[in-house]
C-alpha cells in the first residue's frame, strides 16, 4: 500500500481556499468601465461566489439548478433587478442573501460587477495533491476491537454544525453530547459506513473526514481532501455471494473538479479518480463541468448509483473488481440537472430529482434501465424522499418542492395489489403560499411524514415543520418552533425506534440555537438540546437509519 502521509512540496497550494485558487493567474480582469474589478475585489467576489452561488449556478457559471450567470446573459438584465434578486431571493428557490444578512449591500454590488466579468477558470486536482492532504490519525490496527463505551451507538445522531466546521455526536438514547469533532469548512452531509461504525463527512471544500464511533470519545481517524467543491459521499454496502464489501470503499463526488474518487474505506487512501466530464445525454454537448450530485450504495449488488448533474446521465458503477483495476460503468440517459434522491421502499428503484426540469427520474438499479421520468411540480427537492405503503395506492415515494407548496406522492412497484407505478396519485398541499421545502422524512414505524420549509420567504413558514398523516395524506399539524431560538427549522431525522423526530434550528454562527426533539406520537416538543456549541446545526443523521436507508 502506497503510504505518503506528509509531503510538503505541493501542500501549500492545496491548503489555500478553493476560491482563492480559482483566481490565481487564470482571470483576465475587466480593467475599464463601471464593472472593473481590482485583484482584491476579484478575490473577495470569487470567495463569495464559491460559498453562496456556485452550488446552484455552477463553478463555471453556465447554470444548473439556477440559470446561467455568464456575462452575455447578465448584460440583458438591469443591475437594479440583479440587486433585487440577490437581496430578496426568488420563489423558485433563489435565497434572499441580502435579507438574511449573509451579504451586505456593498457585497451585492460587488457581485453584480463580478457577474459582468468573465468567470475565472478553476484549477485541476491531481492524485498527488490528494495524497498530500491525506492523514491517518489512528491506523486501523490501533483502533478499538470493540466499542470502548456502553452506549447504544447505533442510535447515535451525527449533527452537522455547518459554519463552525464541526460535527457533534449525540447519544440518541440519553440525548447527551458525546463528542464534537473538527471536520473543517461547511460539512454538507454525513453518511455511515455499512457496519455503522464510522461516519464519513464531506465538506463543501471537498474534505472527507472519517469518525470512529467505537472510540471512548468518537474522533476522526483519517481525513483527505479530494476536490475543491463537493457535496456527496457514500460507502460500499454490499455483502453477499459476490463478496464482502462492508466498510471496504468510500466514494466521493466532486462538483469541482467534476470527478468521482474512490477511497479505501478503512484509511481513506485514494485509490481511483474517474472524470465525470461528459456529453449531455440529449444534444451531445460537451460539459466539462458535469458535477456529481447524489450517490447511493446498492444493497443487492456491489455498485453505486451516481448522478451526473449537467449531463443528465445516471451511472451505475460496479466496484466488484476494483482491486483488479476494473470498474464497470453502466451509463443511462436520464434527464438534466440531477440532484438529490433516495431508494423506494424495496430499495430496487432509485428516484432522483432533475430539479430544474421539474421531474423525477426513476432508475431500476436491478435491470439497469430508467423506468420512468415523472413531472411532479416546480423544482422537486426530495432530500432522500419518504417511503411508505399506503392502503389504497400501495408503495409510495414522496418528494417536496422548492418552487411550490406541494408534496407529490408517486406510486412505486408493489408486490400484489397496488396502483400502476410512476403515477403522481396525490399532491399534498402545505399551508400558506410558496415552496421552500427542502426535506421530508418518515419511518416505517411512524404513522407520520414530517416536512420543513426553510427556503420559504415567509419567516413564519421558515420556522415551521408540517406533520402529514400517512393514511389520509393530509397535513394534520403545523408546528412553529420555539420563539427563543433564532433561525429556520431545517432537516428532519427519526431516531432508531422511529418514535421521535429531530429538527435543527439553523441560525448564524454568532448565536447558539437548538436541536429540537419532537415526540412522534403526541407531536409535542419532548426535549431541547442547547449549549454554546449548538451553532448552525443543519443535517443530522441517525446511524441505524443511515446504514439501512430508512426514510
Ligand atoms: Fe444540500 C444533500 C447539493 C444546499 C443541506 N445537497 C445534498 C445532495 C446534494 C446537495 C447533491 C445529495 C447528496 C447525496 O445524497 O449523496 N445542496 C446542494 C447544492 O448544490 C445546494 C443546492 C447549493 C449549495 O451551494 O450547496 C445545496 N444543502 C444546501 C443547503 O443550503 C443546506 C440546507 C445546508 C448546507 O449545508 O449548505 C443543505 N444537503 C443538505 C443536507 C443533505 C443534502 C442536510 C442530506 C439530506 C439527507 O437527508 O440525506
Amino acid at each position: 500500500m502506497r503510504r505518503v502521509l506528509q509531503r510538503s512540496a505541493i501542500i501549500l497550494g492545496i491548503l489555500v481556499t478553493a476560491s482563492a485558487l480559482f483566481i490565481m493567474g487564470f482571470v483576465e480582469l475587466n480593467e475599464q468601465g463601471k464593472y472593473a474589478l481590482s485583484k482584491e475585489e476579484m478575490a473577495k467576489a470569487s470567495d463569495i461566489y464559491f460559498n453562496t452561488c456556485a452550488g446552484c449556478h455552477g463553478t463555471t457559471r453556465k447554470g444548473a439548478t439556477g440559470p446561467s450567470l455568464l456575462p452575455d446573459r447578465i448584460a440583458t438584465i438591469p443591475d437594479s433587478q440583479l440587486f433585487q434578486t440577490i437581496m430578496y431571493g426568488k420563489p423558485g428557490g433563489m435565497p434572499d442573501w441580502g435579507r438574511q444578512g449573509v451579504l451586505s449591500k456593498d457585497e451585492i454590488n460587488l457581485m453584480i460587477k463580478f457577474l459582468h466579468n468573465e468567470p475565472p477558470a478553476p484549477p485541476e486536482m491531481s492524485m498527488e495533491q490528494m495524497y498530500d492532504t491525506w492523514k491517518v490519525y489512528v491506523e486501523p490496527q490501533d483502533r478499538p476491537k470493540k466499542p470502548e463505551h456502553n452506549r447504544n451507538w447505533k442510535n447515535f445522531m451525527g449533527v452537522i454544525l455547518r459554519d463552525v466546521g464541526k460535527v457533534a455526536i449525540i447519544d440518541g438514547d440519553t440525548k447527551e453530547l458525546v463528542s464534537i469533532v473538527n471536520t473543517g469548512f461547511a460539512v454538507h452531509i454525513l453518511r455511515s459506513s455499512a457496519t455503522g461504525r464510522y461516519f464519513y463527512s464531506i465538506g463543501r471544500d471537498g474534505k472527507v473526514t472519517m469518525i470512529d464511533l467505537w472510540m471512548k470519545k468518537p474522533d476522526k481517524v483519517a481525513e483527505i481532501k479530494v476536490a475543491y467543491d463537493a457535496r456527496s459521499v457514500e460507502s460500499s454496502k454490499y455483502k453477499g455471494p459476490e463478496g464482502d464489501f462492508l466498510d471496504k470503499y468510500v466514494v466521493v463526488g466532486g462538483y469541482w473538479p467534476p470527478h468521482l474518487v474512490i477511497l479505501d474505506g478503512q484509511t481513506l487512501e485514494p485509490l481511483k479518480i474517474i472524470s465525470t466530464s461528459s456529453y449531455t445525454y440529449d444534444d451531445n454537448e460537451f460539459m466539462r463541468e458535469t458535477r456529481v450530485a447524489s450517490i447511493v450504495a446498492s444493497h443487492f449488488e456491489p455498485s453505486w448509483i451516481v448522478n451526473l448533474k449537467e449531463a443528465g446521465i445516471v451511472w451505475i458503477v460496479n466496484y466488484k473488481n476494483l482491486d483488479k483495476g476494473r470498474v464497470d460503468i453502466t451509463a443511462l440517459d436520464a434527464e438534466k440537472f440531477l440532484h438529490d434522491g433516495g431508494w423506494d421502499l424495496t430499495k430496487r428503484y432509485f428516484l432522483v430529482a432533475a430539479n430544474a426540469m421539474n421531474r423525477i427520474v426513476a432508475v431500476d438499479a436491478k435491470e439497469k434501465v430508467v423506468s420512468a421520468i415523472i413531472p411532479t411540480g416546480n423544482r422537486p427537492h426530495p432530500g432522500r424522499g419518504a417511503t411508505l405503503k399506503h392502503p389504497q395506492y400501495g408503495n409510495l415515494w414522496l418528494t417536496g418542492h422548492l418552487g411550490d407548496n406541494t408534496i407529490a406522492c408517486i406510486t412505486t412497484p408493489t408486490d400484489g395489489n397496488g396502483t400502476k407505478p410512476w403515477q403522481v396519485v396525490k399532491k399534498i398541499h402545505l399551508p400558506g403560499k410558496g415552496g421552500g421545502n427542502l426535506f421530508i422524512k418518515t419511518h416505517p414505524k411512524s404513522p407520520h411524514i414530517w416536512a420543513d420549509r426553510p427556503l420559504n420567504p415567509d419567516p413564519k413558514l421558515q420556522r415551521s415543520v408540517f406533520v402529514i398523516d400517512k393514511n389520509s395524506l393530509e397535513v394534520i399539524k403545523t408546528i412553529e418552533i420555539p420563539k427563543e431560538f433564532p433561525g429556520r427549522a431545517v432537516h428532519l431525522e427519526y431516531n432508531k425506534a422511529g418514535d421521535e423526530v429531530w429538527v435543527s434550528v439553523w441560525g448564524t454562527k454568532h448565536q447558539s440555537t437548538a436541536i429540537l426533539i419532537y415526540d412522534d406520537k403526541t407531536l409535542t416538543l419532548k426535549k431541547t438540546i442547547t449549549g454554546d456549541w449548538v451553532r448552525t446545526p443543519t443535517g443530522h443523521f441517525n446511524v441505524y437509519n443511515t446504514v439501512h436507508d430508512i426514510y
